[in-house]
């Protein structure tokens, strides 16, 4: 993955403690009753009064959602800066840069919004822009991200378990594999539409699991995080988030799951096969070819300085998973 000097943007000192602001915030939506009531509801006025961005397209608004909260909060996890959640990403499509997505990702329309599940399933799915809000109950789930590039991000997820969703499409006794696509819009997606424009990458962006590690529970659909839906930058309407894993398993803007009987390609495996396996466990002893895994930086305040390195952990430290693995050689199936 590319590695770029961070753009002075992003180095600003942010010491406000989250936490705080976020449970303000919560405080505020139940008090004017809107945690809890409907399941989509706009947190940004914007929309009501007409605001549109200068180029006289409407900008992306995020929604308020309802959810079964994280019984992790009361523990006081600390979290990663929204704003550094939604201003530091990968995602390719929009651009090779972490402060690329929020900029390039501003238009981005999700709604019409089409996921179909299907191949060796009994009963295909399509879920539309509505459905991915209201077909299954919605949870927040308190996860670690961790990318290949050795940094970290500790945030409130929401979303429901790809499980549910699996097992309404009933997986034929064939199905071995899931196989993950992103949207191919070049229109909206400028990293689309030349080549080497969007990283080297072949579009559209393509992922993929083992049935049981796509069943496992902590495998996650994600569609919000924060209390809202997912802003396009962070992979709206809906993306995967799969905690043990380095973060480019974790698929943005998914608009196809197929369940296969073949272990299917992946965007990153494609391009440089020596560094980046299928399975891309998180693993501290087993270094990428050209830097180590053996540590990471946790981005919680932006601070310039490495005192939030820590020691990177087995399976980012998820080690319910291990199982899974039992038997395999994960020096060599990485
Ligand atoms: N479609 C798509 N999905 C993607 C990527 C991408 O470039 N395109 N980047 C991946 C990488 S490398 C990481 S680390 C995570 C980052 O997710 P975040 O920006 O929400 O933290 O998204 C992953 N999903
Ligand atoms: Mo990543």
């Amino acid at each position: 993955m590319l590695i770029r000097s961070p753009k002075s943007s992003q180095l600003s000192e942010n010491q406000v403690t989250d936490q705080k602001v976020y449970n303000n915030r919560r405080e505020i939506l139940k008090g004017l009753g809107y945690l809890g009531a409907g399941t989509l509801l706009t947190s940004n006025s914007a929309n009501a009064f007409g605001l549109f961005g200068s180029d006289d397209k409407p900008e992306f608004q995020t929604q308020a959602l309802s959810f079964k909260e994280s019984p992790q909060l009361k523990e006081q996890t600390i979290l990663t800066p929204e704003q550094k959640v939604t201003t530091h990403n990968n995602f390719y499509e929009f651009g090779t840069g972490k402060s690329d997505p929020v900029e390039a990702a501003k238009h981005f329309k999700v709604d019409p919004w089409k996921l179909t599940i299907d191949g060796l399933v009994e009963t295909p799915v399509t879920l539309g822009y509505e459905d991915l809000y209201s077909a299954f109950d919605l949870e927040e789930r308190i996860y670690r991200l961790r990318c290949v590039e050795a940094w970290s991000m500790v945030i409130p997820w929401i979303g429901f378990p790809l499980h549910k969703l699996l097992q309404k499409a009933k997986p034929l006794s064939s199905a071995k594999y899931v196989a993950f696509e992103t949207l191919y819009d070049p229109q909206q997606m400028p990293g689309q539409k030349r080549r080497f424009s969007g990283g080297g990458l072949d579009y559209p962006y393509v992922e993929g699991l083992r049935l049981d590690e796509a069943a496992h529970p902590l495998t996650l659909m994600s569609v919000g995080l924060y209390g809202k839906t997912l802003p396009p930058q962070n992979g709206a309407p809906i993306r995967l988030v799969v905690p043990w894993k380095y973060g480019f398993k974790s698929i943005k803007s998914v608009v196809s799951i197929r369940l296969t009987d073949k272990m299917p390609a992946t965007t990153w495996n494609r391009l440089a096969p020596s560094e980046y396996g299928f399975y891309a466990n998180v693993n501290p002893m087993v270094d990428h070819p050209r830097w180590s895994q053996a540590s990471e930086r946790k981005i919680t305040t932006g601070s310039l300085f490495n005192r939030n390195r820590v020691p990177t952990q087995l399976f980012n430290g998820y080690e319910e998973v291990a199982p899974l693995y039992k038997g395999m050689d994960l020096a060599r199936y990485i």
